[in-house]
């Protein structure tokens, strides 16, 4: 019998709201700025977006080009990529504050009816903390901190997904055990790092991310419209009850 549902668990980029090409576009016009000439179309950004985080994604794009020839630990490198990393880090929160990042379709809803049902809500992402604020600033209101206690990012998580600890951090702050929670992810490196820290997960790909392997999700949706509270807490029991299994 599964222990009752107690607390959702949010990934931030392409789970909370569609963000990966606002991202994407906030690296090049960081790349521009700063005299870089690299572009990253939406083919390659999918196929980078495989590596977790901002800072890490154009050190493996560098390695790339350059063929491991040049010494990307130098510090002129890494200086470099921190400098690119901040103007990509404002141009994103430009975007998400003159509004043209919104929250996935059902997403509000579900957390309001958690709330209202005693669940807990928390944040999981790879994520820098100044972009999940400006989301959540937005979408949710000044006071959004009051509805999220615990959020687990960049700045707590160095080991980005698909490494659990993000998801650990989580559910440590929550002061629950995996299986009284529930994760909700858009990418493969997401629910690898969820399902690694113990939690059920339901995902909801976005174009960046539909082709990638979802075994061992929960559940796979095109988006959380129309999910409630127990539609959550029914997939967890067909799980641990399958169909049949008592019979
Ligand atoms: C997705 C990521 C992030 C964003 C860019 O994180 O990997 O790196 O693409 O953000 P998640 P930063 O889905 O876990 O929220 O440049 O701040 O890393
Ligand atoms: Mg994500």
């Amino acid at each position: 019998m599964n222990q009752p549902l107690r607390a959702l668990v949010f990934d931030v980029d392409g789970t909370l709201a569609d963000t990966e090409r606002f991202h994407l576009q906030a690296f090049n016009e960081a790349f521009a700025a700063e005299g870089l000439d690299w572009r990253w179309d939406p083919a390659l950004y999918t196929r980078l977006l495989e590596v977790s985080g901002g800072e890490e994604r154009m050190l493996a794009y560098w390695r790339e080009v350059r063929g491991g020839t040049v010494d990307i630990e130098g510090n002129a490198m890494r200086d470099l990529i921190e400098r690119v990393h901040l103007a990509k880090t404002a141009a994103y929160e430009a975007m998400v504050n003159e509004g043209l990042v919104t929250l996935r379709p059902g997403v509000l809803a579900l957390m309001d009816e958690a709330l209202a049902r005693g669940l807990q809500l928390a944040i999981a992402t790879t994520t820098s903390p100044v972009n999940v604020a400006a989301l959540l600033r937005r979408a949710v209101g000044p006071h959004w901190r009051l509805q999220f206690p615990v959020v687990c990012d960049a700045s707590t998580a160095p080991r980005k997904k698909p490494d659990p600890q993000v998801y650990r951090q989580a559910l440590e702050g929550l002061g629950l055990p995996a299986h009284a929670c529930l994760a909700f992810e858009d990418s493969a490196n997401g629910l690898r790092s969820a399902r690694a820290a113990g939690m059920d997960t339901v995902v909801t790909p976005t174009a960046f991310t539909r082709h990638h392997d979802f075994t061992g999700a929960l559940r796979v949706m095109p988006s959380l419209a129309g999910t409630t509270v127990d539609d959550l807490a029914g997939w967890r029991s067909e799980q641990a009850e399958p169909a049949g299994a008592l019979s």
